[in-house]
């Protein structure tokens, strides 16, 4: 980490598991419990948004009731303190990473936030959404969770791709490396350049494109890899 100066820091579901927040594809993750095609994806919304509410009302309360772990502090600290660019992207949608103070790019949206269907206006979500719940800028009665769902455009793409590619470290921490397009940003950091190192508990489907592991818990791993 010394001699870098432009770090890319990209987040997972492993990094909010010791904040009590279940992972996607662990043991006894959200996938085992709901097919990602009944609650992540516009089909799901469309076919059944009753129940697509209720998972993402499950969440937002158990998101809004956790608390950031020593590895979301030590990467706040690592913004404020390092005297370089540190861009943290995260496929997360639990608010973590802001309560712990850090400034980060939210790809795959926030449970926090709602959207419009039809006006694409945002705000803050009610703790439970609801179907038929109106738009405040247009009234129509088509707001849904501001999270992007399989098939879906990921946000601040441009951005983020700017920032892999101008990186001289890429780190990724709490990945399974399964979803893509964050999964394919490792490849995209090595060949411009940047060294890379995985932060997990276990090999990843992308851990063959790193040049450093770094294998355990996340509360323990990231503190010492910042401090
Ligand atoms: C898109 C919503 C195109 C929010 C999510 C190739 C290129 C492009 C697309 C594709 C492609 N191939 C396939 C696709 C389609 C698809 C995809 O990737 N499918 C996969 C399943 C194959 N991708 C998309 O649909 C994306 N959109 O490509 O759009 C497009 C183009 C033009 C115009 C329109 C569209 C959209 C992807 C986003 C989908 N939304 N979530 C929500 O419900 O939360 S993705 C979902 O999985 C999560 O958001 C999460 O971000 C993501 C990845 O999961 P992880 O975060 O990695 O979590 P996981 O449980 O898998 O792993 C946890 C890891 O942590 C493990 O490695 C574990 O070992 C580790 N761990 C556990 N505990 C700890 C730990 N590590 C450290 N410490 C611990 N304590």
């Amino acid at each position: 980490m010394r001699q870098a100066k432009r770090i890319v820091v990209l987040t997972g579901a492993g990094i909010s598991a010791e904040s009590g927040l279940g992972t996607f594809r662990d043991e006894g993750g959200l996938w085992a419990q709901h097919r990602i095609e009944d609650v992540a994806t516009p089909e799901a919304f469309a076919r059944n948004p009753d129940l697509v509410h209720r998972f993402y009302n499950a969440r937002r309360i158990q998101a809004a009731e956790a608390h950031p772990n020593p590895a979301h502090e030590a990467l706040a600290r690592l913004q404020n303190a390092f005297d370089g660019d540190v861009t943290l992207v995260t496929q997360n949608v639990d608010g973590l990473h802001e309560k712990a103070g850090a400034q980060v790019i939210h790809m795959h949206g926030e449970l926090a936030r709602a959207l419009c269907a039809d006006c694409a206006h945002r705000w803050d979500a009610p703790r439970e959404m609801s179907v038929g719940e109106t738009c405040p800028a247009c009234h129509a009665p088509s707001a849904r969770p501001d999270i992007v769902w399989f098939g879906e455009m990921p946000y601040h793409m441009e951005r983020i791709i700017d920032a892999v590619q101008s990186c001289d470290l890429f780190a990724a921490i709490g990945t399974s490396g399964q979803v893509y397009p964050a999964a394919g940003f490792v490849e995209e950091a090595r060949v411009c350049g940047a060294d890379t190192v995985e932060l997990n508990l276990r090999d990843s489907d992308t851990s063959h494109a790193f040049t450093d592991h770094i294998i355990g818990p996340a509360s323990k791993t990231v503190p010492a890899w910042v401090d």
